[in-house]
């Protein structure tokens, strides 16, 4: 019976949470129900959570904290932290998570918990928070086998338990389990109680796993070390029909199935993660091939016999020992996988993926061929397109494949083929290309082979924290710990890495975990800078008259990045321009005209009416060094176009109306902005117009910057780095292959 003057005991468990432990902590002592008792068990922790936690409670007698002196697995602690609770319900919160202010008083007003002795909190993902609506609450009771529901998160966090339940049977926690131990806990518990109170309110918070690849969460950490747990859980599994006859006063439980939802978990267990095991750690497979054959012969027919017709067949071959076969079941499941979701989705995007991954990449491999795409296939444009060029030049014997999502609307020079982005075509030259040679992330499900060499050429110096670098990731439709991974694996499958700069390489390395080669060479989509022919005042005369600027105006160009949390799904953003254009006009318009250049993340369709020759909006333009070379002046704010725009020399004036926003909340930078920008930090459009009143006084008083800035990251650009990437990659491997 939960009344509203029960002591609840919270318990947290830490071990290296120095990012959120303060957070949960202050989760707890923002509690609106007064009758809670915490207690923080420190499992030895080595960062800095044993100091935040000291400070958060700060000679607080109302607090119990225990410092285990070394790290001694989470069953241990929280039986450590069950041994010092004194509440009439226990509750465990775990270090990354949180629980909202009102979580604990509003469970107690609600009808149906009252009379249950284990209530369970809907848990919520932090990245996909929503207001809660208090006056829907709903609640469920689950009861009889409907209680193996509370396996689902494999996780006794979130759950209020009647302590006296605990005491009575004296149940712990298992020792033996790091991944298990609350599922082995929760097998056991549910055994004891009728029935058990599910509210479905989000109150209880997850948080994510901000560093997955370093320091992963014990979900996210390989099967292999999963594995052997859950065959200890089966080989144990007797043991989970006992019902309770240690209590005192025996509960009149139905006997719930635990073992059938065991031997299911470890079925869909052996189906999925084992079997990708096999498929890409088989030396690790084998390890456990033995132990796996025993737990399959301890399940009961009826599960195997639903495992599908080849799925059967697997456990036959594996149940006769026999390895090969098993191995050879588990390839066509994997490959026939594929083949079902094209027949189930009717999808010719899954077909085209399916032939390419399966078929394509069994054809032999052509040396002379690479495939090169620049943002995803939105444009002719980058380093990609600088390097594309150069080998037209230098040695036209290689087929050349470029990919784009519209190929009709894009021009290319030289001989080069154009082929749709994603199309049967696209994946046939993905597959058979011997080089990729591409700027941005190249989805997963697009299969690299071994022999492919994958150059990625990045598409900027980084000013914004990068991928592991980054601390909470706010884009849509991912969350932090998949976005890391994601990029993990991406950056795992480049064999070469471009990099425009010294300071670059150190945090490409470290933010893309990337320890191949490095192509510290400079940026080829800046060799035009270089290049006399190109850049010349007749030359870039004559390109401004092309693309339909007047000759007679200098030209600003307005060249932003995309703002993370600002979107209308995902990959498209919205922007809102927030320079005074008109005022702009009215007060530059005589000398001056403004490209304006959204991030190709933008999907916002520029309004310029009633500006007509003044802006000029060349969003879709393929390639933005050309407007480099056209403009005076650029305003930008936190993109990397600046880094590139140094090379020119000309002035750069930095727009960061929403600077503080910007670098405390969403990235984060790696320099100080403020101190190394190249050009005054402005916040206000008047700030900017006046600004460009006055730019040649302006541009005088930040010359020093301007060269610290040059010789920090413009070091290695020289013209020569396509020509230098060509001869590292090319010629090399053509020499040896
Ligand atoms: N870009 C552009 N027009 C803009 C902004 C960017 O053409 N208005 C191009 C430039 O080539 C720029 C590149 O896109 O260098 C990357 O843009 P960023 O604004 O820097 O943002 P992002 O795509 O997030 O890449 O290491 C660099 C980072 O990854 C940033």
């Amino acid at each position: 019976m939960m009344k509203n003057v029960d002591k609840i005991s919270i318990i947290i468990t830490v071990y290296n949470k120095e990012d959120y432990v303060a957070r949960c902590i202050q989760s707890v002592l923002n509690q609106t129900y007064s009758s809670i008792e915490l207690i923080v068990v420190d499992d030895g922790s080595t960062d800095m959570s044993t100091s935040i936690i000291k400070r958060m409670v700060d000679n607080d007698d109302e607090i119990k904290t225990l410092f285990l002196g070394k790290n001694q697995g989470l069953a241990h602690a929280r039986n450590e932290g069950l041994q010092l609770a004194t509440g009439e319900y226990v509750f465990f919160l775990d270090a990354d998570d949180y629980i909202l202010p009102d979580a604990l008083s509003m469970l107690s007003v609600i009808n149906n918990v009252n009379d249950s002795p284990m209530i369970a909190l809907r848990v919520q993902g932090s990245h996909r928070m929503k207001p809660i609506e208090t006056l829907n609450v709903r609640t469920f009771k689950w009861k009889g086998n409907k209680r193996t529901k509370m396996f689902s998160r494999k996780s006794v966090a979130s759950v209020l338990i009647n302590r006296s339940l605990l005491v009575e049977s004296g149940l712990l926690f298992d020792n033996r389990y790091q991944y298990f131990a609350d599922l082995d806990f929760l097998f056991r518990i549910v055994q004891k109680v009728d029935s058990i109170v599910y509210v479905n309110l989000p109150l209880y918070i997850r948080g994510e796993c901000i560093d997955p690849i370093e320091r992963p969460s014990l979900s996210l950490e390989p099967t292999e070390k999963h594995l052997k747990e859950l065959l200890t859980l089966m080989f144990n599994k007797s043991e989970y029909h006992q019902v309770s006859e240690e209590l005192e006063e025996p509960l009149q439980v139905a006997p719930i199935n635990n073992v059938a939802y065991l031997d299911r978990l470890f079925l869909r267990y052996y189906f999925k993660s084992v079997s990708a095991l096999a498929l890409e750690k088989e030396e690790e497979f084998q390890r456990f091939y033995e132990a796996l054959k025993e737990c399959l012969q301890g399940l009961q027919d009826e599960h195997v016999s639903r495992s599908g017709k080849i799925g059967s067949l697997q456990v036959r071959a594996h149940l006769n020992n026999d390895y090969v076969k098993t191995l050879s079941w588990i390839k066509r499941r994997h490959s026939l996988a594929g083949w079902k979701s094209v027949v189930k989705t009717k999808s010719k995007q899954q077909l085209f993926k399916q032939i390419g991954n399966q078929i394509f990449t069994k054809l032999p491999i052509k040396n002379k061929q690479i495939v090169f795409e620049s943002f995803g296939g939105k444009s002719y444009s980058c380093s990609p397109r600088a390097i594309y060029e150069e080998l037209q030049r230098v040695d036209p014997s290689y087929t050349c494949i470029w990919a784009f999502n519209d190929p009709f609307s894009k021009e290319i020079v030289g001989s080069g083929k154009k082929v749709k982005r994603l199309s049967l075509r696209y994946y046939y030259y993905m597959a058979t290309s011997k080089y990729w040679m591409i700027n941005a992330r190249v989805p997963k499900y697009i299969k690299k082979r071994d022999e492919t060499v994958y150059v990625q050429t990045w598409h900027g110096t980084p000013l914004k924290r990068l991928a592991a670098d980054m601390k909470e990731v706010h884009m849509p439709g991912t969350s932090t710990s998949t976005y890391k991974k994601n990029f993990y694996e991406e950056a795992q499958r480049w064999e070469y890495l471009v990099s425009p700069n010294d300071y670059s390489t150190e945090i490409f390395k470290r933010a893309f975990h990337f320890n191949k080669e490095v192509l510290d060479v400079g940026y080829p989509r800046n060799d035009l800078f270089y290049k006399e022919e190109i850049n010349n005042p007749t030359s870039i005369a004559k390109l401004k008259e092309r693309i339909g600027l007047p000759s007679d105006k200098k030209v600003v160009l307005y060249a932003p990045t995309w703002r993370d949390d600002e979107f209308y799904g995902k990959g498209e953003y919205k922007f809102d321009i927030k320079l005074d254009l008109f005022e702009m006009k009215e007060r530059l318009g005589d000398e001056y005209v403004v490209v304006l250049r959204m991030h190709y993340l933008i999907a916002d369709n520029l309004n310029v009416e009633g500006l007509e020759g003044f802006a000029y909006n060349f969003s879709d333009y393929d390639d933005i060094a050309e407007l480099y070379l056209v403009s005076d002046i650029l305003i930008t704010d936190y993109s990397s176009v600046f880094f590139d725009y140094a090379n020119l020399n000309r002035p750069i004036l930095f727009y960061t109306y929403d600077l503080d926003k910007y670098r405390n909340d969403l990235r984060g930078f790696y320099i100080d902005f403020e101190k190394e920008a190249p050009g005054p930090v402005l916040m206000t459009s008047d700030e900017v117009i006046e600004t460009i009143e006055d730019i040649d006084r302006v541009y005088t008083q930040y010359q020093e910057l301007v060269s610290t800035f040059n010789q920090k990251f413009c070091h290695l650009d020289d013209g020569f780095a396509s020509a230098t990437i060509i001869d590292r990659v090319l010629k090399k491997k053509e020499g040896s292959s």
